[in-house]
């Protein structure tokens, strides 16, 4: 399994078992969300893939949203974000600009002006940078819809932006006075 199909397949595998089930090839994770590379590579392939380290290490490179990372001796590999797994990125907080971007499905609109968004099974809300990102990832629920965060307002009011290793924003939640929908 050589092409880009292919990689996305084993891509698709690893981002699950990294963030969300590791338990499903029986890996395990530390508390920061890292797994042993050579112990990945052989519980993966124990489910008809033949991952290689040149091979994971292309998908590391090259993966359009840079979802995982390995450590500098390349002994552990982890992903960026996006876990509902309860582990310890330790992200740093950051300053973010004064406006991000959350793309949505049309479907959950109304209840985000009503409470706001809430991180649901993931460990925070993601923002983006702009409104193209934005627009991609509101697709993955159907009609995209896509509200402007008062990112600055927030901050100076005290809450805490984080910004991971692959330049995703998060944050514990949004409350809907912070949000306005956009015409897109
Ligand atoms: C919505 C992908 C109703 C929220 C993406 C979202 C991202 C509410 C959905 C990353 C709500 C959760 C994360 C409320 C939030 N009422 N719906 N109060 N608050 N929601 O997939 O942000 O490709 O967990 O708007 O690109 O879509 O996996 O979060 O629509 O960066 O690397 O609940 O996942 O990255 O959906 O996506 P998700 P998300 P990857």
């Amino acid at each position: 399994m050589t092409n880009e199909k292919g990689y996305t397949k084993i891509s698709k595998l690893i981002s699950l078992v990294l963030r969300h089930n590791p338990e499903t090839i029986g890996l395990t994770l530390d508390n920061s969300g890292w797994a042993d590379t050579t112990d990945l590579i052989e519980k993966i392939n124990t489910h008809g893939f033949n991952l290689t380290i040149e091979l994971l290490t292309h998908i590391v490179v090259t993966n359009n949203k840079r979802r995982f990372s390995f450590n500098e001796a390349k002994t552990k590999v982890r992903a960026n974000q996006g876990h509902s797994l309860h582990i310890d990125l330790n992200l740093k907080e950051s300053e973010p600009p004064q406006n991000l971007f959350h793309g949505t499905g049309e479907k959950f609109v109304p209840s985000i002006l009503a409470i706001g968004l809430d991180k649901r099974n993931r460990q925070h809300v993601h923002l983006s940078n702009d409104m193209e990102t934005a627009i991609i990832v509101g697709q993955r629920h159907g009609r995209p819809k896509v509200f402007i965060v008062a990112s600055g307002q927030m901050k100076i009011e005290g809450f805490s932006f984080f910004l991971s290793d692959n330049n995703v924003w998060l944050i514990e939640n949004v409350p809907a006075k912070y949000l306005r929908l956009l015409e897109i």
